[in-house]
């Protein structure tokens, strides 16, 4: 069965891989899972068809015959339990990396994310600036702890996995920013990722949307 998934039919950030469907993309592309993609606007993602699959009103989504999820954590969960290739076999290695994942979503992700949603909502306010540099003290305190812990390994605990996919997109949020330049084995380890020819598919068709449309329509 082939899975469906959503995305922006145009997206902020117009093709650089920073929208979540990446992340799904991504990890089929991993596994090996072709998909179809439905391009959603803005105004259908809040319309109650979109929101009976996904809540918040929010894309992506992921549909699997009668499965419906949402959540990029769950969706690649999903993924990967059900291929090999993004989870390994041994029980205490596949816990460590299903860990990685949580780490990456519920303790690097958020203060990226404030970063990131203060810029957009509060950005001409008075205090913004003198906010920066705390918010941006909250995200060396993560790097500089996730670059210790990385040190000079290819990945985060042994193979690659999808602890390490969902780490990767969290950290490319950061691209705008200078912050990762303190980091060289985290750029490094973004760049491993990024050439990964999982990857540069999911990121090919990603883009297209832009500039051909989608390719898998
Ligand atoms: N925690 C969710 C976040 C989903 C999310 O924020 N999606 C963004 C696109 S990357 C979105 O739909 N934004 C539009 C909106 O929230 O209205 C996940 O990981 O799937």
């Amino acid at each position: 069965m082939i899975p469906i998934i959503t995305a922006f039919e145009s997206s902020p950030d117009e093709g650089r891989g920073l929208a979540r469907d990446m992340r799904v993309r991504w990890a089929l592309e991993e596994v090996g899972q072709p998909y179809d993609v439905r391009l959603v606007s803005f105004a259908e993602m809040k319309q109650p068809a979109h929101r009976r699959l996904h809540p918040f009103g929010q894309i992506p989504t992921y549909e699997e015959g009668d499965l419906v999820l949402f959540e990029t954590g769950a969706i690649i969960f999903h993924i990967a339990e059900r291929h090999a290739g993004l989870l390994p076999d041994y029980p205490n290695a596949r816990a460590r990396a299903i860990t990685w994942m949580f780490a990456a979503l519920n303790t690097v992700e958020p203060p990226i994310l404030e970063l990131e949603q203060t810029g957009y909502t509060e950005g001409e306010k008075p205090w913004h600036s003198e906010r920066l540099p705390l918010m941006k003290e909250r995200i060396h305190a993560r790097l500089r702890d996730l670059s210790t812990r990385l040190g000079d390994a290819d990945w985060l605990d042994g193979a690659f996995s999808a602890g390490d996919l969902m780490m990767v997109l969290v950290l490319r949020r950061l691209e705008d920013d200078d912050i990762l330049e303190a980091y060289p084995n985290l750029v490094a380890y973004i760049a491993r990722a990024e050439a990964r020819p999982a990857y540069q598919r999911a990121f090919a068709d990603q883009l297209a949307v832009f500039t051909d449309g989608p390719a898998r329509p």
